[in-house]
């Protein structure tokens, strides 16, 4: 249990309570859930969510994925139609990235979000909910504009009563969700619900070292994306030189290649220090130190990247 807790915690930026975790995990199996845009390229950002959903899956919970389409749409992402042609690209994506088929159950938001019932919800919690806060707990989600839309604030009010008809136990999202959990935890027992525990994990940056990768900024490294473009990608990235804060690559490092390797061979000529084998502290003290370049780094990476996509790349030719 202890290990199983390690496991579920590690990387993870924060767990709304421990306890509470604890508790659920006492069921015979807890519900987890994440909900994503659909959108066009499936990314390390949405990864990263996806790995800790499979220790979950691992760890007895059974896993729902939200295709929130109609968030989406409210968030100005296109046409429905279009939506639901990547909502389907998406949900092979996550299945390749080594969710298991089996235990993980793919819902479409439209499928539930016109019923009464949960109409009837959304209302209820529009009454409780005050613009202001519905709107901040927006604010790393929807695009910057100038023109605020009504739609805004609808959208969180629907993701925390998803939560109510998922029947969730534990709400998993990155960092910029949390303020839209806490809305659900604040405002869901008064409404006669369960408030759900809430895991929330680290936001990769781009590949331009801004705050967030994300599809619709094309900052983006896709769990598709070919060798080639892996390599450009990786190559054309923000890294500056002994610095661990805010750097994508160190964060693919941390995040993705460390965990799946256990060390990395990082290969660099004689004349510039020879081939170096690290485990995540050295890589991290070495790097700090200004005694690897981010060159050197961002060859290894990209090699590492490429071997560990692999078998995404396989899964999505072969469907
Ligand atoms: N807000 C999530 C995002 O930023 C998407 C989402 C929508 C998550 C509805 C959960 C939910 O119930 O991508």
């Amino acid at each position: 249990m202890d290990d199983t807790l390690d496991t579920i915690t590690r990387d993870v930026l924060e767990v709304i309570t421990p306890d509470e975790l604890l508790e659920v995990m006492k069921k015979d199996e807890p519900v987890v859930y994440t909900g994503y845009e659909p959108s066009g390229k499936v990314h390390l950002g949405h990864a990263i969510t996806i790995r800790k959903l499979r220790e979950l899956q691992d760890a007895g919970f059974r896993v729902k994925i939200l295709l929130a389409d109609y968030h989406a749409y409210l968030n100005g992402k296109g046409s429905m139609e279009r939506i639901r042609e990547m909502a389907d690209y998406n949900r092979k994506c996550f299945l390749a990235l080594g969710l298991s088929p089996d235990r993980t159950e793919f819902v479409l938001g439209s499928s539930f979000q016109t019923q009464p019932e949960y109409t009837d919800l959304v209302y209820r919690m529009a009454l409780i909910t005050t613009l202001l806060r519905a709107r901040r707990s927006m604010a790393q989600i929807t695009r910057e504009s100038e023109d605020h839309k009504v739609a805004e604030v609808i959208y969180p009010l629907m993701q925390v009563i998803d939560m109510v008809y998922l029947d969730v136990d534990v709400a998993l999202g990155g960092m910029e969700q949390r303020k839209i959990h806490m809305l659900a935890r604040e405002n869901l027992p008064r409404l006669g619900f369960d408030a759900p525990v809430c895991i929330h994990t680290p936001l990769l940056h781009g590949t331009d070292g801004s705050e967030k990768m994300s599809s619709s900024k094309g900052n983006f490294i896709a769990v598709d994306d070919s060798p080639a473009e892996i390599r450009e990608k990786v190559k054309g990235s923000y890294c500056p030189m002994g610095e661990l804060e805010g750097n994508p690559i160190i964060e693919i490092v941390k995040y993705f290649i460390m965990p799946e390797y256990g060390r990395m061979t990082i290969r660099r000529p004689e004349k510039f220090g020879g081939d170096l084998e690290l485990d995540l502290d050295e890589l991290l003290n070495i790097y700090s130190s200004g005694d690897l370049h981010p060159l050197d780094l961002k060859n290894a990476v990209s090699d590492y990247l490429t071997d560990m996509l692999r078998p995404v790349r396989d899964y999505m030719e072969g469907v």
